[in-house]
C-alpha cells in the first residue's frame, strides 16, 4: 500500500466512524478495520517483509493511523452511549403533577398504643420496662408472691399448667400475672429499684367480662424509707398522665397475699364526673388498679432483707384501662380481628 492510499484509508476510515448512528454499526467498523483481519491489522502484519527504512516510515504513519481510529471509536462510543440514554431517559420522565395512588395503611391496635402510652407515663416516674417469659415455674407465679399451695387461684381451672416434662420436678405454666418478671427481676437487680412490667397473662376464664389471655402492667419500686404515701403519689401522678385529665383517686382496704396493707384503687367516674351513670353503676367511682406495700415474705423471697428495704406494688388489667379511656364497651371486641373495630378504635400508624 502506498503512502497515498494510507491516506484514503485513515480518511475514509474517519470520515465512515463520524457518520456512524449505532453501536451495532459501530462495532462492525471496529472489526473491519482493527478486527483480528481487520484492514489496519493487516497492514501492521505486512511491515514484516518491508525492508528496514520503509518499515520505519510506513510503520509509524500505520501506526498514527491506528491511534486516530482507535480514539474516533472510543469518542463516537461515548457519544453514541450518552445518545442512547438521553433517548431513554426522555421516555421515562415521571409526571409529578399526575395524583399518587391511594394504599390502604393499616391500624395501631389500641392495645398496642395503650402499651405505649402506659409505657411512657411510667417510664416518665422513673420505673424501667422489664420483660420476662410467658411461660414460668409454680414457684416464681405463685409461691415467691406468698401465695399459699392451697390458694383457689392456684387451681387447676384459674391456671393453664403444662405436663411436666421427664425429669421435671415442678410444674410449668402460663404465667397468671406478670409478676414473674418482678420476682426475677428483684433476684437479679440491687435496690434501690422501679421497674415496670407489661405483658400477656393466661387465666383459664372466659366469658363476657374475661378472656383467657389479658394484658396486664405491674409495677414495683423498692427503695429506703417507702411509704403508702409514695404509692399514692406515683399512682396518683400515673393515672392522671394515662387519662390525660384530672382525675380523682379512690383507696379502699383489701387484701392480695403479695402485698400488705393492699388497697384497691378507683378513680373518680370520668364519664359523669362523679353524678353517677351506667359504667360507674351509680357510685361515681370506677376501680382501675390494685395496690400495696410488698409483704415481707415477697421481698425475702427476691433476696431483699426487709429491715432495710421497702417495696410498693400496683397492677393493673390493660383492657380495662383502654375500654375505659377510648370507650369501648365490649371487652371481646380486642379480640375478634374486626376490620371494623380498627378502623374505628385504631390509631393511624405513624408515617415514615
Ligand atoms: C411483686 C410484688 C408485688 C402486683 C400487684 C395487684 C396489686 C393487683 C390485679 C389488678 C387487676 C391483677 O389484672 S388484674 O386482675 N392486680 O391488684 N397487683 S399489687 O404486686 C406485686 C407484683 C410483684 C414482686
Amino acid at each position: 500500500m502506498t503512502m497515498q492510499e494510507l491516506k484514503t484509508l485513515q480518511s475514509e476510515s474517519l470520515s465512515h466512524i463520524g457518520a456512524i448512528n449505532s453501536l451495532k454499526e459501530l462495532e462492525d467498523a471496529r472489526v473491519t478495520l482493527l478486527g483480528k483481519s481487520g484492514k489496519i491489522t493487516e497492514l501492521l502484519k505486512s511491515l514484516g517483509g518491508m525492508d528496514p527504512e520503509t518499515r520505519k516510515t510506513f510503520g509509524q504513519a500505520v501506526n498514527d493511523v491506528k491511534v486516530q481510529v482507535q480514539s474516533a471509536l472510543e469518542d463516537k462510543k461515548t457519544a453514541l452511549e450518552r445518545a442512547e440514554l438521553d433517548a431513554k431517559l426522555a421516555t421515562e420522565t415521571v409526571d409529578v403533577t399526575l395524583p399518587a395512588t391511594a394504599r390502604p395503611v393499616g391500624k395501631m391496635h389500641p392495645l398496642s398504643f395503650v402499651i405505649e402510652e402506659v409505657e411512657k407515663a411510667l417510664s416518665e416516674l422513673g420505673f424501667d420496662p422489664v420483660e420476662g417469659p410467658e411461660i414460668d415455674t409454680e414457684f416464681n407465679n405463685f409461691t415467691a408472691l406468698n401465695i399459699p399451695d392451697d390458694h383457689p387461684a392456684r387451681q387447676d381451672h384459674d391456671t393453664f399448667y403444662f405436663k411436666p416434662l421427664k425429669g421435671e420436678n415442678e410444674r410449668r405454666l402460663l404465667r397468671t400475672q406478670t409478676s414473674n418478671v418482678q420476682v426475677r427481676a428483684m433476684q437479679n437487680m440491687t435496690p434501690p429499684m422501679r421497674v415496670q412490667a407489661i405483658g400477656r397473662v393466661f387465666r383459664c376464664d372466659s366469658d363476657l367480662t374475661h378472656t383467657p389471655q389479658f394484658h396486664q402492667v405491674e409495677g414495683l419500686a423498692i427503695d429506703k424509707n417507702l411509704t403508702f404515701a409514695h404509692l399514692k403519689g406515683v399512682l396518683q401522678t400515673f393515672l392522671t398522665t394515662y387519662f390525660e385529665r384530672k382525675v380523682e383517686i379512690r383507696l379502699r382496704p383489701s387484701y392480695f397475699p403479695f402485698t400488705e396493707p393492699s388497697t384497691e384503687v378507683d378513680i373518680g367516674c370520668i364519664f359523669c364526673g362523679g353524678n353517677g351513670c351506667r359504667v360507674c353503676k351509680h357510685t361515681g367511682w370506677i376501680e382501675v388498679l390494685g395496690a400495696g406495700m410488698v409483704h415481707r415474705n415477697v421481698l425475702a423471697n427476691g433476696g431483699i432483707d426487709h429491715t432495710q428495704w421497702q417495696g410498693f406494688a400496683f397492677g393493673c388489667g390493660l383492657e380495662r384501662l383502654t375500654m375505659l379511656k377510648y370507650g369501648i364497651n365490649d371487652l371481646r371486641l380486642f379480640y375478634d380481628s374486626h376490620a371494623a373495630f380498627l378502623r374505628h378504635f385504631g390509631k393511624p400508624a405513624a408515617r415514615i
